[in-house]
């Protein structure tokens, strides 16, 4: 059985030149003041602590096919669906959105086609641009051979998922039989992280804003009915779902509980968390242990989870570590959790992505 990677980003050449180019964020740079950091890749909402302003730095792993490939043979990954990262294209003005998303997916569709059989896509939409735009580009990357969806964070057109004006955008999903990547990128608003975040590096942002946004952009599609209008709609959720699976209990009883719902009549026809967790979303494998994997398998289904390693985030701190502590973190979770070798294990590691994504 392969081992397939389904979370595993770059920034492809069309991508960097517009960062490159820029100063706000999203930006990469160097800083006349600090020659020595390199150029440095700065996207998060968050990166303005002290302790963080610069980002972190950028090496050719984030931008060079052939890194990509290298670091594939080194950790024994065989194929891996790409996907470009954040903060994607949510911050293009309007009227260049469609045209940088089609320079960027045939970018990242020729890279793929370069190395046949490891390379496979989630594409970028230009969800600043006009809906039939939208639509149109959801429309072409059905054409193309190696994208199997789209990868997207948590604004949509500005003011979440749970926007009704996405409709059309996810019909055509639907309709295409794509997936959605779900990934965070804007977190919590940083007043959460109180007033020594800037003593926690990335921490806060990283390991709890990140799972946050996700969960809560997920409850809103729920509350909001986008399953019950999109009953085949499938979104596969970064980081094991954030804290979906372990809340899910919570989020059903608060909705069954709601007096103002049930004052709308919005209790009685509608699909609850566990039926959209069961028939809706996949689960990507990238939670670090036991007890994630555990809580994903619990609410989704060992066959709706796929092995991550989030490359080319979280490298090594120490210069040449060639293999990545983050990628062995995850592999192990899902050896110790289900067994060296065992089906279920094969499965996450490789075999639902095949099938599921049609590798
Ligand atoms: O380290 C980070 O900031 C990130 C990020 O921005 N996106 C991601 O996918 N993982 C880590």
């Amino acid at each position: 059985m392969p081992v397939v990677d389904v979370h595993t980003h770059m920034y492809p050449p069309a991508y960097m030149k517009l960062m490159r180019s820029r100063d706000k964020i999203p930006y990469v740079r160097s800083f006349p003041d600090d020659p020595a950091a390199g150029d440095r890749l700065v996207i998060l909402p968050a990166e303005d602590t002290a302790s963080t302003t610069r980002g972190r730095p950028i090496g050719r792993e984030y931008f060079d096919v052939n890194e990509k490939i290298a670091f594939m043979s080194k950790h024994g990954i065989d194929v891996s669906v790409i996907s470009l990262a954040n903060p994607w294209l949510d911050w293009l003005p309007s009227d260049t959105a469609a045209e940088t998303a089609r320079l960027v997916n045939d970018d990242v569709e020729s890279m793929c086609a370069q190395h046949e059989g490891r390379l496979y896509a989630f594409g970028t939409l230009p969800l600043s641009a006009p809906a039939e735009q939208i639509v149109q580009e959801v429309s072409r990357l059905a054409t193309l051979d190696h994208h199997r969806g789209v990868v997207m964070g948590t604004s949509g057109l500005g003011s979440g998922l749970d926007d009704p004006a996405l409709d059309p955008m996810y019909a055509a999903i639907d309709r295409t039989g794509q997936l959605i990547f779900l990934h965070p990128h804007y977190g919590l608003p940083t007043s959460v992280y109180g007033e020594r975040a800037s003593d926690y590096g990335h921490v806060l942002p990283l390991a709890l804003g990140f799972p946050l946004e996700t969960t809560i952009a997920v409850t809103r599609m729920l509350l909001s009915g986008v399953w019950d209008r999109f009953p085949r709609l499938q979104v596969l959720l970064a980081h094991s779902g954030g804290t979906l699976p372990f809340l899910a209990g919570r989020i059903e009883s608060c909705i069954a509980h709601d007096a103002h719902l049930k004052k709308e009549g919005k209790l009685g026809n509608r699909r609850d968390v566990w039926d959209v967790l069961k028939n809706n979303i996949y689960l990507d494998a990238v939670i670090y242990g036991e007890a994630g994997l555990k809580a994903a398998v619990d609410t989704s289904g060992a066959e709706r989870l796929m092995f991550g390693t989030d490359h080319p985030f979280f490298p090594p701190l120490d210069e040449g570590e060639d293999e990545w502590l983050s990628v062995k973190l995850n592999s192990q979770a899902v050896r110790s959790t289900f067994g060296n070798n065992t089906k279920i294990a094969e499965a996450i590691m490789g075999g639902n992505a095949k099938q599921i994504l049609r590798l």
